[in-house]
């Protein structure tokens, strides 16, 4: 008889003890499979097409009491899985206990202080009972019962369990109350068609890896507090934001809070957004990938087992569980029930300029005319509340930024572009008629309400305000009608959503909060200040589709859909008014997000640390399906330096988004600022920049059509390489060109890690081949490290001030050779602004390749005006020995060849929209 025991202290043996039941039964055809094991363990199996699953249900006859101590200190440490999260007790043996777990001081019993917990579950705790199980189409429903109450109130009797195989990567786990309906979160999951089973233990066939294995903890499903558990199988866990964290998590009794939270990113802080998925890297190099769907306020708890547990406050468990096998794949998969990010326009991947206490439009005019005086690339220029009257959203100050209408004609005139900020805040405080977005806005019910049913009022920049519903259909159209007014006055290109957590700078609101379960829960996650409403409104408050309870961390995608949805009908704001693709940047984000906007990283510090930081956020963003991200570019808060903006402009000249901003009453940090040196550096920089956006843009092609990351890890690459799995210094655009940033104060060199393989120095095309190791280079202070990757080939073109002038300007495109002297690349390209262009087939999709000394340029489609964009240069690198004779479309072309083994051909004037071929002998 097999013993619950023993399968809780050893992972394997749970798969193990199934297969030893299975052992001489045919698995031929079944989609499912139970048996009924000794000990009262019922499990269901079925096996798929790259992972075996099983649900286990446990009986369980044990009755709350205190577990014998010989049986908790044989539980090893890694494997104590807390019974006692609350932080604001001190957690006693009587109160340990009264809740039938184990107390052992382990630091007393190890002399440990690292976090493993005093109180944790015995084996044999109370958990929930899987009973019948019906087949359905894509897998499994079961019902879960509990016999002996938990510890928390409310605690549910009857769940239902789903577990369908939605795709032959992608398993989808549910749990909800079986008998009343729950908060679900309103993502609109593409619906499924493929018919394939199912799992709870999910094993992966090839390896034998165990990926989940949710036996080792009890399951809670209680009101308020709902808590899983799951052994991983490595520690290679990354994801789990928006945090400060290294990019790959550390799982040293780690603890990682979900709230939207207005505050300077802070390690170990809950921030501005959430995004409860990870990916982990197995020890075989395939990784995989977990989705929790929940929008409550929630914790992982990382231990050293390695294991995770997820604990929510509300809402369901609803996983989804994706299977890559390969990282990019995850990625991808996760994005195919999230939503692909939009396509952002083109002018989106320019150089963005901001700061926040511009004193007048015409000092913010003056710094756009700085910069094209230096002629340093920019495309759009921002504006901070500012420019607002009084701060009050869709208002201009006519005193200080009474010019502003005519300095957005002359961006525009000049093909640039203009951003300004809106806060969600309302003022409440206008005397009546005066201010139209408050007084329609009460009109029409658009507001946020208390317990009572009255707008609540917090406070932000322009004093009291309410806080508009954007789960409200009508608010939605309120919006869009405000912007419409305030464009016909102002008319702005992209929005800029900040303060979206929601902020409120008076904790709940002007009147407190309520004293109910919902602003008082029974368990409240480490949010920082200990209360839910801490810096936000009260989560009692009510909003048309739920308590703000469940859909605060909601709050920014919703307001950014309001925004600029090009799928909701009545609230595509921004497309409505200019027709073209939005661009939206937010402060707090939610899964999904992506669809509707990009995202800054928030209130950093002008400081080296805070750089360096930048790249495992910039990551973390990619992994979250939100590509269109960056930070502020030479720190936000503090002041900077000269030395440290110059290396950051480096840096931020390959953030996706790459923008400069600056808080109030802070020394200017706009390029022209600086000395002549710093300032050419940074221009410098942002032409590089501006050289390589055809072949950023084509990655954004990418992106929006199947959920490629821009900004990519290394471990994405190279996947078997553990000595990538840890990098966050450096990062990869895509899958070819390699970036190696200076962070560090004082030094002219920076060591980076070059897989094994051959890449080229972007700028000279010399040769590193790397068997996979660290070199240090030189980096001077006007140089940051670009490495192509042998096999690449990058579509460039000149740059120019703006992405209208270097959007026509000639190509160049660059060849790396592999060892075996090939190399792919491709281009996609459209007008750069027009909505739905891929959809509508108005664009040119190129494939280049290098095979046999042949360069070819295919045209595999072809529906767009680019016939005045020519290619002029060809640059390859790894050309071995120097060609006799060079052939363009079969005509002999003169060419120079450079030891370091270089070909370029020159002059050619190839349209771009026709195929051609450039041969070598
Ligand atoms: O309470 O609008 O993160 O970028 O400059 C601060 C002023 C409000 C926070 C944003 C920051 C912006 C600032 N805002």
């Amino acid at each position: 008889m097999k013993s619950y025991q023993k399968l809780t202290t050893d992972s394997t043996q749970v798969p193990e003890a199934g297969e030893d039941n299975v052992d001489g039964r045919p698995l031929c055809h079944q989609k499912l499979s139970a048996w009924w094991l000794g000990g009262g363990l019922l499990m269901v199996a079925a096996l798929l097409s790259g992972v075996t699953v099983w649900v286990l249900g446990q009986i369980w006859w044990s009755q709350h009491g205190t577990p014998p101590l010989a049986k908790c200190v044989s539980i090893p440490e890694d494997l104590r899985f807390d019974c006692y999260p609350e932080r604001n007790t001190v957690v006693t043996q009587e109160l340990c206990e009264a809740r039938g777990c184990c107390f052992v001081d382990s630091e007393q019993s190890s002399g440990s202080t690292n976090g493993v917990p005093w109180c944790f579950y015995p084996p044999d705790f109370p958990s929930y009972t899987l009973g019948s199980v019906n087949e359905t189409e894509l897998g499994l429903v079961g019902f879960l019962t509990r016999k002996a109450k938990a510890y928390y109130p409310k605690d549910i009797e009857k769940l239902q369990l789903s577990v369908e195989f939605e795709t032959d990567t992608r398993l989808h786990v549910k749990i909800t109350d079986a008998t009343s309906p729950r908060n679900e979160v309103p993502l609109e999951v593409p619906p499924v068609t493929k018919k394939e089973p199912f799992g709870l233990i999910v094993k992966r066939k090839t390896s034998g890896t165990v990926l989940l294995n949710t036996t080792m903890a009890p399951l809670f499903f209680a009101d308020q507090f709902l808590q899983i558990s799951t052994l991983l199988p490595s520690s290679y866990l990354y994801g789990l934001g928006e945090h400060r964290s290294n990019f790959l998590h550390s799982l040293e009794w780690n603890t990682l809070t979900f709230w939207a939270r207005d505050v300077p990113p802070t390690e170990s802080f809950n921030l501005y957004g959430v995004h409860p998925f990870y990916l982990v890297m197995e020890k075989t190099g395939a990784a995989h990938g977990v989705f929790l769907l929940n929008s409550n306020a929630m914790e992982v708890a990382l231990q050293p087992a390695p294991a995770l547990t997820w604990r929510t406050i509300g809402g369901v468990l609803d996983f989804y569980i994706f299977l890559g096998p390969d990282p990019n794949l995850v990625v991808q998969q996760y994005q195919q029930v999230i939503g692909f990010p939009a396509m952002p326009p083109y002018w989106g991947l320019g150089f963005h300029l901001c700061r926040w206490g511009y004193g007048s439009s015409n000092e913010t005019w003056e710094t756009v005319k700085a910069m094209r005086n230096f002629q340093i690339p920019q495309d759009a220029q921002w504006n901070d509340i500012d420019y607002m009257e009084g701060y009050r959203d869709f208002t201009v100050d006519s005193q200080k930024f009474g010019a502003l209408p005519q300095m957005v004609e002359d961006l525009h005139k000049h093909g640039q572009y203009y951003v300004m900020i809106l806060d969600p805040g309302i003022s409440s405080t206008q005397p009546p008629g005066s201010y139209w977005p408050y007084d329609e806005g009460l009109k029409r019910g658009v507001f946020i309400n208390n317990t009572q049913g009255e707008p609540l009022i917090g406070k932000v920049w322009p004093g009291l305000t309410a806080y508009p519903d954007f789960s409200n259909p009508d608010t939605h159209q309120w919006w869009l009608e405000n912007l419409n007014r305030f464009h016909s006055i102002v008319p702005f290109d992209g929005i800029w959503i900040d303060m979206n957590e929601p902020s409120d700078f008076m904790d709940g609101s002007s009147e407190g909060c309520s004293q109910g379960k919902l602003d008082n829960p029974p368990y409240v996650p480490a949010v920082l200040g200990g209360f839910l409403s801490a810096k936000t409104i009260c989560t009692s408050s009510r909003q048309s589709t739920s308590a703000h309870y469940n859909l605060h961390n909601l709050y920014g995608l919703m307001e950014a859909k309001a925004t600029a949805s090009p799928k909701a009908i009545k609230s595509d704001a921004l497309i409505k008014l200019r027709e073209k693709r939005p661009f939206i940047i937010s402060r707090s984000t939610f899964p999904s997000q992506g669809k509707y906007s990009g995202h800054w990283l928030g209130d950093n510090r002008s400081s080296w640390k805070d750089m360096a930081w930048s790249i495992p956020g910039m990551l973390s963003f990619s992994l979250f399906g939100i590509p269109l991200v960056g930070a502020d570019i030479c720190g936000f808060s503090g002041s900077t330096s000269e030395e440290l903006c110059t290396r950051w402009m480096q840096l931020g000249a390959f953030y996706p988004f790459s923008r400069n901003h600056n808080t109030q009453d802070e020394k200017a940090q706009d390029p022209p600022a600086f000395s002549p040196a710093a300032r050419t550096t940074m221009k410098e920089a942002l032409e590089i920049r501006y050289s390589l956006l055809p072949y950023l843009y084509s990655l954004f092609h990418r992106a929006h059509l199947q959920g490629d990351t821009v900004a990519r890890p290394l471990f994405f690459e190279f996947p078997k390489d553990v000595a990538t799995y840890s990098i966050d210094k450096q990062f990869l655009w895509g899958r070819g060109l390699l970036v190696t940033p200076v962070l560090d104060p004082g030094v002219d060199w920076v060591v980076g890690y070059f897989p094994r393989g051959l890449w080229y120095d972007y700028y000279t095309g010399s040769l590193v081949n790397s068997s996979g190791e660290n070199l240090k280079m030189a980096a001077p202070l006007d140089h940051i490290n670009l490495h192509i990757r042998e096999g690449t080939i990058l579509p460039t073109q000149k740059p120019g001030c703006c992405t209208v002038i270097s959007r026509g300007n000639p190509m160049r495109l660059i060849a790396a050779l592999s060892q075996n002297a090939n190399a792919w690349g491709d281009l996609y390209w459209d007008d750069g602004e027009s909505l739905d262009a891929f959809a509508k087939g108005d664009y040119s999709y190129l494939v280049f390749n290098v095979t046999q000394n042949t360069f070819t340029s295919a045209v595999l489609h072809s529906n767009v005006e680019a016939t005045h964009v020519t290619v002029d240069v060809l640059t390859v690198y790894g050309v071995g020995e120097e060609p006799k004779i060079v052939t363009v479309n079969g005509k002999e072309w003169p060419f120079s060849y450079l030891t370091n083994q270089v070909l370029t051909v020159s002059d050619l004037q190839l349209s771009l929209s026709q195929g051609f071929s450039i041969q070598w002998k």
